[in-house]
């Protein structure tokens, strides 16, 4: 069995539905701090475990013998900064919880999310390669460059099975982001809707990694079920789609909703923005287990105001 937690979030409710698609939704357990989605409790176990409490989440482990983590639980980079301690103790904490447990042999394999956040304001901006300097400025980058190196090291001196990539901006209609420098790549689409107007708090011309979620859910599923053999990059891979700015996105919406509008007040999220790769060299993970993207911006457009509309 397989438990995920943070299965309320964004990412996370995504992950669910589709982990429970595909092996049955008894064998997977959600989990999360708080209650969220009541379809997404509904359809299968469901837990509320604080990620940052080791022994709670060991007590689910062996109660419904999981042999699988999704670490979904999360502070965002936008947060993160007006929470330095916080985030640092939620994002750190749990993932010592997941590689522990796996270090204990009571688990046999975790996924792990990063984030393009690992990269800084030396990273090359364009096609950012794998391997180059990372130099994260925000709490949240630091975070993740520092979750990477402890997977590696788990991974290196107790054969831990953790895999990771570093997902761009996720779009999805699902569930909200919450917290994310990337969060206006969705709030656009509902605010289209609902006002014909949006107002972005990044500049015109920031160019950032993005994904849809199908695409993303597809990844991380992929990457997971992929031979041991076959994964070379044990801290996070290079995962790439499309990069866009948000001029290009409201050009996208424009041709569904012709009337659309969009203002831009950059507020304390364009330095966060400012010091990300603009686009990622994703070549390795093509390499080794076959990634491929399959959403543009105007597919990304047409599935979000089709499915929002409903
Ligand atoms: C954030 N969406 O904005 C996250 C992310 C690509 C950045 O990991 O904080």
């Amino acid at each position: 069995p397989i438990l995920i937690l943070g299965a309320c979030g964004q990412i996370g409710t995504e992950l669910t539905y589709e982990l429970r698609n595909k092996y049955g939704s008894e064998t997977v357990v959600a989990s999360d701090i708080r209650e969220g989605n009541e379809a997404l409790m509904a359809s299968g176990p469901f837990e509320l475990l604080d990620a940052t409490n080791y022994k709670a989440i060991e007590d689910v482990v062996m109660h419904y013998e999981i042999d699988e983590v999704y670490l979904m639980a999360a502070m965002l980079s936008a947060t993160a900064e007006k929470f330095p301690d916080r985030a640092w103790n939620l994002n750190m904490n749990s993932l010592f919880n997941v590689l522990d447990l796996a270090k204990e042999k009571k688990i046999s394999k975790i996924f792990w999310p990063s984030s393009i956040a690992v990269f800084g304001p030396n990273t090359p901006k364009e096609n950012a390669p794998q391997h180059t300097i990372m130099e994260p400025s925000t709490v949240y980058g630091i975070s993740k460059q520092s979750g990477e190196r402890w997977c590696e090291y788990y991974n290196t001196k107790y054969g831990v099975d953790v895999r990771s990539v570093r997902y761009p901006g996720l779009i999805s209609w699902k569930t909200m982001p919450g917290g994310g420098t990337t969060d206006y790549a969705v709030e656009i689409y509902h605010d289209a809707l609902e006002k014909g107007a949006y107002q972005c708090f990044l500049s015109k011309h920031t160019k950032l990694p993005m994904m849809y979620m199908d695409d993303a859910i597809r990844a991380t599923m992929e990457l997971m079920e992929s031979p041991a053999e076959k994964i070379s990059v044990h801290s996070s891979y290079n995962l790439g789609s499309m990069s866009f700015t948000p001029h290009d996105m409201a050009q996208s919406i424009k041709k569904h909703i012709p009337d659309f509008t969009i203002a831009y007040i950059p507020d304390f999220r364009q330095k966060i923005a400012d010091t990300w790769p603009s686009s990622i060299d994703d070549s390795l993970a093509k390499e080794d287990w076959d990634w491929k993207p399959k959403y543009d911006l105007d597919q990304t457009t047409a599935e979000m105001l089709k499915n929002l509309r409903k």
